[in-house]
């Protein structure tokens, strides 16, 4: 969760729990099977925040039953999991599911829309509340030092360009523990979101996307959900539009081009987040599925989930009952896909339909949003 300080008036701090720990360099357990692609694509874990602030008990169930924004996704059954050679071992095995019809927001939730929640109901989001640490420290390893009073504070994580390469296994060089920085404030104290009304809200914790979703009659989607959505009609396809590779032809989705994490060719427009609305939809109609920003799903996040699902066809499935990630064990996680405007073929490759993300469920990041889901009428 937490970073070191850039030397840019932010707090000094080096990092002493959490994922910070659970680098790959220190993988603590190797249990889950190896796939010989996984030695970069297994480091691309996400920080994670670590505190427990679900606040979103308080916010009422709206009655509204609009479909506005969203799209039909038909009931249907498809194979679930890794298509290629950059998929990593928690995307096995490849197995079929089966899903009723449900809708889908056509766009990430955008700034206008989050702003309306807060408007209605005052919620204030996991990322402008302090840290508490009786609740971080049950969720970090036994005798983690309490960290500076000076970090506790309102804070999220932003994202900091580095100067040249970096080590890819250690996240720590281009997230920075920003105070102050929130859905309002993106970049931190003096940035704000004026003009990017119909940009994703980001910054947003998995309780706050769960809070909006109570708001709005909505919910999250499982992730068999949102990768049957993804896929868009297609099947065995790499990424939403197909299988052309992501930096051929035509920018198909806002992503890293070029070198990861400090030259950006901006091909595709953006060097951060891009409108919800942009680049061209899939079959089903939805847009930026692959890239822009990450997207919390419902499901708790289990590297070995697949298994326990490979000898049967999965009827709806909505996730493991609790999380597993061996390498990081003492953190329970949700899990999120789609990838970001960070993602980047030498790193997560996150736009990639079956790719498979996770982090705490009050961390928020520069590049993490959501999109609801919502039953369809029986
Ligand atoms: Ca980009
Ligand atoms: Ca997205």
């Amino acid at each position: 969760m937490m970073k070191k300080s850039t030397g840019n008036g932010f707090h000094n701090f080096i990092p002493v729990f959490c994922v910070f720990l659970f680098s790959c360099k220190t993988r603590a357990d190797k249990s889950v099977e190896a796939h010989p692609s996984d030695s970069i694509h297994s480091c691309m874990n996400l920080p994670s925040r670590i505190v427990t602030s679900d606040t979103g008990n308080r916010i009422a169930a709206s009655a509204d039953s609009s479909f506005a924004g969203m799209v039909y996704i038909p009931a249907g059954s498809y194979m679930m999991g890794a298509d290629n050679s950059q998929a990593s071992s928690d995307e096995y095995p490849k197995h079929e599911v089966e899903l009723n019809a449900f809708w889908m927001d056509e766009t990430e939730v955008t700034n206008a829309q989050f702003q309306r929640f807060v408007a209605a109901t005052g919620y204030i989001t996991t990322a402008e509340q302090k840290p508490d640490w009786e609740e971080l420290k049950k969720n970090v390893p036994p005798g983690t030092a309490k960290p500076p009073d000076s970090v506790m504070v309102p804070a999220s994580l932003v994202f900091r360009q580095t100067e040249g390469p970096a080590d890819l296994h250690d996240f720590n060089q281009w997230w920075s523990w920003v105070p102050g920085a929130n859905w309002k404030n993106p970049a931190g104290p003096g940035s704000n979101i004026s003009g990017k009304e119909n940009y994703p809200v980001v910054h947003v914790s998995w309780y706050d996307a769960m809070a909006y979703c109570k708001w709005s009659g909505k919910r999250l989607p499982t992730e068999a959900e949102w990768e049957f959505a993804a896929r868009g009609g297609l099947s065995n396809n790499i990424y939403p539009w197909g299988n052309q590779h992501v930096n051929e032809g035509q920018p198909k989705t806002n992503s890293w081009e070029g070198n990861f994490p400090y030259t950006n060719e901006e091909k595709d427009g953006y060097t951060r987040s891009a409108p919800a609305k942009s680049f061209n939809c899939n079959g089903y109609g939805l847009y930026n599925m692959a890239g822009n920003v990450w997207e919390w799903c419902h499901d708790w996040y289990d590297a070995s989930y697949y298994g326990s699902l490979k000898n049967s066809k999965s009827n709806n499935p909505k996730g493991p009952l609790q999380s597993n990630d061996p390498e990081d064990p003492h953190t329970p996680k949700k899990s999120l896909r789609g990838g970001s405007f960070l993602c980047n073929d030498s790193y997560c490759s996150g736009y990639r339909v079956a790719r498979r993300m996770k982090s705490s469920p009050d961390t928020g990041l520069e590049h993490t949003g959501f999109r609801c889901a919502r039953d369809a009428r029986k």
